[in-house]
């Protein structure tokens, strides 16, 4: 398993990677309003990769449930700083943008980003033209509606095979704008338009995402379910321990990216999962 980003071609068969997420938005649901000036953001981008983080997720759009759209110049404006001095200070680090904007991605591609972390998975009709011609990594993410609405639309029959029916077509149409596939890593999309025990389902049946032969991100960092099932009514600083233990499941399960706020801890957390899955074939 392979993930091609840019000049980066991330070999996936016996790790996972681990993105560092830095939000550079007032308003993000544990982050928000702390890396808004961009020298704190590009200090915290610097103290993540020095942290071990694989791949940096910068984003200038808040997508908990019930935030509004920012617009793309207002995306950018935030994210332009950050992306140049990052990259000027370190040309190697692979950073993502988060954005369902074409227009943004196309800037921070053009900036030196090497992924679009897309989670509308192509509502913008021009994305994925935009992230074939640079060749760069695409993260797909299932949600319902937008994250204005999402949260009232959580019922499903089986949310694991109408997710990964919904990845597989998403790829497919990535792929028939010309994205190539070893470019595409699909997410089902911890949180979003998911109910707790939903969330949790995807959790413990990401074996059925990764049969579509593409790697898997999953991003349970410090989200509301995992508040929701150890009980702790505290902020999402309080949720560090339980989301260790959904990185290491999610790495036990075959996830291939784990999104994350505690990179130093979680890169831990997976190195210990990741072991015992070699010890599970090496016992086989
Ligand atoms: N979750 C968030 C944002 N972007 N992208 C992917 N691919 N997968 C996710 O699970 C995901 C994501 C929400 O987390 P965060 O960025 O910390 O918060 P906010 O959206 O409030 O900025």
């Amino acid at each position: 398993m392979i993930w091609r980003c840019r000049d980066v071609t991330f070999d996936l068969t016996d790790r996972v990677l681990v993105m560092g997420i830095v939000n550079v938005t007032p308003d993000s649901f544990s982050d928000g309003g702390r890396y808004l000036e961009p020298t704190l953001a590009v200090a915290r981008c610097h103290e993540l990769l020095a942290e071990g983080a694989d791949i940096v997720d910068l984003g200038g759009e808040s997508t908990r449930p019930g935030s509004a759209a920012v617009a793309p110049d207002e995306q950018w404006r935030r994210l332009e700083p950050v992306l140049t001095l990052v990259m000027r200070g370190r040309p190697d680090a692979v950073l993502s943008v988060d954005t369902r904007s074409a227009d943004v991605a196309e800037r921070a591609l053009a900036a030196g980003a090497r992924i679009v972390n897309d989670v509308s998975a192509l509502a913008d009709p021009a994305m994925a033209g935009i992230a074939a011609d640079a060749g760069a990594g695409l993260v797909l993410m299932h949600m319902r509606g937008s994250p204005e609405t999402m949260q009232r639309d959580t019922a499903y029959g089986d949310v694991t095979a109408e997710v990964t029916q919904y990845l597989r077509e998403r790829a497919a149409a990535a792929v028939a704008a010309g994205v190539a596939g070893e470019c595409i890593a699909l997410d089902p999309g911890i949180g979003f338009a998911k109910s707790a025990q939903g969330s949790l389902e995807l959790l413990a049946r990401i074996p059925e995402l990764a049969a579509i032969g593409r790697p898997v991100l999953v991003g349970a960092s410090r989200k509301s379910f995992l508040a929701r099932l150890t009980g702790d009514d505290g902020v999402p600083q309080d949720r560090v321990p339980a989301s260790l233990a959904a990185a290491a499941l999610a790495t036990w399960q075959g996830a291939h990216i784990l999104r994350v706020h505690d990179v130093a801890a979680t890169v831990r957390a997976a190195r210990i999962a990741t072991a015992a899955r070699r010890a599970q074939r090496v016992g086989n």
